[in-house]
């Protein structure tokens, strides 16, 4: 298939999308890499094709690949989440010596990564997962990469992983972010963190083109406009250039051709799941899951359309101010989302036993994925002043940016409401800034409710102690 040698200092094993790339990316930097595909006609294509000219030898078979690498051997996974990560491993394992990493950079649940950790260890082999972002172009030329294991296993594979990763003026986008699952939980509250940014894009855009009745073209100016300033990211920027895309057979915006549901993997699934179990409040992120979820009940929505009425959703007032506010109101609702991100990363940790270093991860966001952003730069200095930060909103430079967006945050969500223009998201992330600056919120009355029919008991403002009233 191709020259083989033991000199391969690394394999990697799926060659779909994200495999490809990636080991494009290895090999490019000059890291000799084996590939190996559960169907093996893949390998061959590949080697012979995007492969050629770079150090990448192709395996035809499982024992050829494991005996093609240095040991101990380093070994990345990007196959589909779930049972073909433990089927790679079945196949793998009895061809591997004691000290071997095999390293996951799929899409895996965390507690399945924590179990796959004991597994290995137990069998004499160290297993590392991999959080990677940035799809198909970030794997090719600079992923964000978000390290989990043992830290002196990572070091073995640190050069591989820096020079492979993202590059920012504050730093390299890979970082080692804690023991066992801690680096595929980051990935998972990337990814939930990501749902929360393309909803609040989206609820933006629906205002303005139901309110404003702004066409695509007029949209697409508005985000470059917004992708100048405090909002500039890869997700304002590729929104503005999706805007701009005309259907090549009606000559329409592309946008408006499509169909208004929204997939997705489970990964905000799992964010959210996750804030559950640890009793942590993310409505931002959760409202974005929802609105997918509602996204889907397309036959519903166009029945109840014309059964359910609500006001006229035109704006009448001043466009350019509306604009603005708008804007206010998906920078100060996106500063809500990352605090609630950053949030359930600190609850994980303390759960898990994780050190994690907030402003690492930020560093790790700042290039290379998708949510890749200027202010991550501020959130990393925001953790880096005071590690101790108990919610990004407390941060000095936050706390003004929210005192600043405040009022057309508030005349945003009220338009919306007044006009029935649903804003979930926008709506989810003001009630969090409303509910986490209370200092008395209605839980007494909640909690007396508690101990009226079921003698739950509640606490007294006045002393201390716990009390049962006599409700009956
Ligand atoms: P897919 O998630 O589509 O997986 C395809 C790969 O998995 C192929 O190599 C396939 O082999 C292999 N595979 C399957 Br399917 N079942 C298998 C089994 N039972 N045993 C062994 N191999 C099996 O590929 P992808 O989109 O490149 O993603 C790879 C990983 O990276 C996933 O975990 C994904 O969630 C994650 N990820 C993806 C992106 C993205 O933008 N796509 C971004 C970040 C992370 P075959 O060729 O024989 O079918």
């Amino acid at each position: 298939m191709t020259s083989k040698s033991t000199q391969y200092e690394i394999g990697l094993i799926g060659l779909a999308v994200m495999g490809e790339n990636l080991a494009l990316n290895i090999a490019g930097k000059g890291f000799a890499i084996a590939v190996y595909n559960r169907t093996v006609d893949k390998v061959a294509h590949f080697v012979n094709s995007r492969g050629q000219g770079l150090p990448v030898g192709g395996a035809a078979s499982m024992a050829e690949f494991t005996a093609m690498l240095t040991k101990p051997r380093k070994i990345i996974l990007m196959v589909k989440a779930g049972q073909p990560v433990d089927d790679m491993l079945q196949a793998l394992v009895p061809h591997l010596d004691p000290g071997d990493i095999i390293i996951d950079g799929g899409n895996s649940h965390f507690e399945d990564t924590r179990r796959r950790c004991r597994e290995c260890k137990e069998q004499g082999f160290h297993f590392m997962g991999l959080g990677v972002s940035g799809g198909e172009e970030g794997a090719l030329k600079g992923p964000s990469l978000m390290p989990g294991g043992e830290e002196s296993i990572y070091k073995q594979v640190e050069p591989i992983l820096l020079s492979i990763a993202a590059k920012v003026p504050e730093g390299v986008c890979c970082q080692y972010v804690g023991p066992d699952g801690a680096g595929h939980y980051v990935k998972i509250v990337h990814n939930g963190i990501e749902y929360g940014d393309m909803q609040l894009i989206s609820e933006a855009y629906h205002l303005m083109r139901d309110a404003l009745g702004l066409s695509a073209d007029d949209l697409q100016q508005v985000f470059d406009g917004w992708n100048q300033g405090v909002l500039e990211s890869f997700l304002i920027e590729i929104t503005a250039g999706i805007l701009a895309r005309k259907d090549a057979e009606t000559g329409k915006p592309v946008v408006d051709i499509i169909v208004d549901q929204a997939g997705q993997k489970g990964t905000g699934k799992w964010t959210i799941q996750s804030a559950l179990d640890l009793g942590v409040p993310t409505p931002t992120i959760t409202q974005a899951v929802f609105a997918r979820y509602m996204s889907a009940y397309k036959k519903q929505r166009m029945e109840a359309a014309n059964i359910l009425t609500g006001p006229d959703r035109r704006y009448a007032g001043n466009k350019g101010e509306f604009i603005k506010a708008i804007h206010d109101a998906l920078y100060a609702s996106k500063i809500c989302s990352y605090a609630q991100g950053f949030d359930l990363l600190a609850a994980a940790g303390k759960a898990y036993h994780w050190d994690l270093n907030y402003g690492d991860i930020a560093l790790l966001w700042r290039g290379g994925c998708i949510i890749r952003a200027r202010f991550l730069a501020k959130i990393e200095e925001s953790f880096r002043h005071n590690c101790d930060l108990p919610n990004l909103m407390l941060a000095p430079f936050f706390r003004q940016a929210l005192i600043a967006a405040q009022a057309n945050w508030r005349f945003a969500v009220k338009t919306g409401k007044e006009l029935g223009i649903p804003t979930p998201a926008f709506s989810a992330s003001l009630d969090y800034y409303d509910s986490y600056r209370a200092a008395l919120l209605p839980a007494n009355l909640l909690q007396a409710q508690r101990d009226y029919f079921g003698a739950h008991t509640y606490e007294r403002l006045d002393k201390p102690g716990v009390f049962h009233y006599d409700w009956y």
